[in-house]
């Protein structure tokens, strides 16, 4: 997973910009009683805000070239911009710490070739703490044969429960057990995987294969998490 850093001071701004926008729907930076935990931000959205404008100066054209130097690939970045908060709902306790099974996604379907069509920037807005409410996800599951093939992520999870201990306690139904399986590793088929929480600080960037499992977690720290992503098309893919 290609990481970067970007900079500060514009990722500053905008969160400060995220902040004065969410005034308009009475939710307040230094007043917590104003967070809404547990319910809608904005009719049905809570969590990912798409029609939000000001994510704009991050997905610049100088970001595009940086992503596309960074990954040596043609990249043009897409239209959708996603804002992604989660407000805090528990105090973290790594143990009890839970993803549901039913979390677990991949935003583009293989397509049989294997190849990337498109890839994902993240742009981390504040720091993030382990159980602070980040993206989990399944390093290399975009290389498995379950999920080059053109099928919904909840068969892929039930092909692969069956060949991993790993993944089987992952997406274990009943329970699922997230936080103590955090940088676990295991291998599929010659494939590395390795389970990760995309924590780190104000402004690093992450580039992700679109088609790579993965699920939003519960908040446990007492912070808000804030964080942007954009959609990037591999142009010279064919
Ligand atoms: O980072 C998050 O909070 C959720 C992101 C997600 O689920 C996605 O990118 O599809």
């Amino acid at each position: 997973m290609p990481k970067a850093r970007y900079h500060s001071q514009i990722t500053e701004t905008v969160a400060a910009d995220v902040w004065s926008y969410l005034e308009s729907v009475d939710v307040y930076r230094d007043e917590e009683g104003s967070w809404p935990i547990g319910k809608p931000l904005r009719g049905p959205v809570f969590r990912a805000i798409r029609d939000y404008e000001g994510l704009t100066p991050l997905f610049s054209k100088t970001f595009e070239s940086q992503m596309a130097a960074l990954a040596d690939l043609n990249l043009r970045v897409g239209e959708e911009q996603i804002l992604y908060m989660t407000f805090p709902e528990s105090e973290f306790d790594p143990r009890r710490w839970r993803v549901p099974w039913a979390g677990w996604h991949n935003d583009f379907t293989g397509d049989g070739t294997g190849r990337t069509k498109f890839l994902l920037g993240f742009v981390l807005l504040n720091d993030a703490d382990a159980g602070g409410g980040n993206l989990l996800l399944l390093s290399g599951s975009h290389r498995l044969k379950e999920v080059i093939e053109p099928q919904h992520a909840s068969a892929i999870m039930k092909q692969l429960s069956r060949t991993s201990t790993l993944l089987n306690r992952l997406w274990d139904r009943r329970e699922g057990a997230p936080g103590v399986l955090v940088g676990e590793t295991c291998n599929v088929d010659g494939v590395d995987l390795q389970v990760i929480e995309m924590t780190g600080n104000t402004g690093d960037v992450f580039l992700l294969d679109g088609s790579l499992l993965h699920a939003a977690t519960v908040n446990e720290r007492p912070h808000v998490r804030l964080a942007a992503k954009c959609f990037f098309y591999v142009t010279d893919w064919n």
